[in-house]
C-alpha cells in the first residue's frame, strides 16, 4: 500500500481493519531489510475492545488502542518519514535508536511495544510450553516466584514504562523494567533481550478501572496472558 493510501485511510480507523505486518512483524521474526511502505502498517487489534473484560475494561482497550498505539504509530511515520530510517526494521532501528533523537526513540518504541503488548494478552490464556516452563523453573523459580517478579517490576518503575519477561540468545530468562517506551532491544536499555511479554504500566493502561491501584492491575493482568504467544516467541529464539 502506497504511505499517501495508508495515511489517508487512517482516518476510516476501523479498529482490526489492518493486518499485522510489516516493520513490527519483521522485528518480531528476526527479518531484516522490510521495505518502508509494509512498515507503514498499523496492527490489527486480535480481539474486541470488550474481550479482556473484567480484567481490562473495553473504555480503557479503545482509548488505548486506537489513540495511543496509533498516536505513537503516526508519529512514527512522521519521525522517519524522507529519512533513511523508514528503509530500516523496527529491531535494526533500536539497535542504533541511541543515534536519533527522542522523537524516533520515543514513538517507534510506543509503536512496536504496544503490537507486543496486544499480542501477549487474550481471553483464552492457554499455558507455557514445556520449552518455557522448564526456563521459567531454572531461570526463575516457579510460575509464582515469575508472577512476583513481574508484578514486583511493574510496580517498581517509577512513573511511565514497561515490566517485561525477557530472553537472551541462549535461551536464559530475565525479568525486568524500562522506561517511557523503551524496550530491551533498545542500545540504550539496561535490561537486554528478546521480548518474551510486554506489560504495559503507564496510569493510560489502567486508571480508568484501577485508578491509583497499579497493583490490582498488575494481578488482573496475570489473567489475560496469551501463553500460546509467549511460547512462540520463546520458540523462536533458539
Ligand atoms: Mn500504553
Amino acid at each position: 500500500m502506497e504511505r499517501r493510501d495508508f495515511i489517508r485511510k487512517l482516518g476510516t480507523g476501523i479498529a482490526g481493519s489492518y493486518i499485522a505486518g510489516g516493520a513490527v512483524a519483521a522485528a518480531m521474526s528476526g527479518g531484516a531489510g522490510s521495505p518502508a511502505a509494509s512498515a507503514a502498517e498499523f496492527p490489527a487489534l486480535p480481539y474486541a475492545y470488550n474481550a479482556l473484560e473484567p480484567h481490562i475494561d473495553a473504555m480503557t482497550m479503545e482509548i488505548h488502542y486506537d489513540r495511543h498505539h496509533r498516536g505513537y504509530f503516526n508519529n512514527y511515520l512522521k519521525a522517519v518519514s524522507g529519512t533513511d530510517l523508514e528503509k530500516m526494521t523496527l529491531e535494526n532501528l533500536f539497535a542504533e535508536v541511541s543515534k536519533h533523537g527522542d522523537a524516533v526513540r520515543n514513538n517507534a518504541g510506543g509503536f512496536y511495544n504496544h503490537s507486543l503488548f496486544w499480542n501477549n494478552m487474550s481471553p483464552q490464556a492457554g499455558k507455557p510450553s514445556d520449552e518455557l516452563m522448564a526456563a521459567i523453573k531454572r531461570d526463575i523459580g516457579s510460575m509464582e516466584d515469575l508472577k512476583s517478579a513481574l508484578t514486583n517490576a511493574g510496580a517498581t518503575r517509577f512513573g511511565s514504562g514497561w515490566a517485561w519477561l525477557v530472553a537472551d540468545k541462549s535461551g536464559k530468562l530475565t525479568v525486568g523494567s524500562t522506561p517511557n517506551q523503551d524496550n530491551p532491544l533498545m542500545d540504550l536499555s539496561p535490561l537486554k533481550g528478546t521480548p518474551l511479554l510486554a506489560l504495559d504500566v503507564w496510569e493510560h493502561a489502567y486508571y480508568l478501572k484501577y485508578q491509583n491501584k497499579r497493583g490490582d492491575y498488575l494481578n488482573a493482568f496475570w489473567n489475560v496472558i496469551n501463553w500460546t504467544e509467549v511460547s512462540k516467541r520463546y520458540a523462536k529464539i533458539k
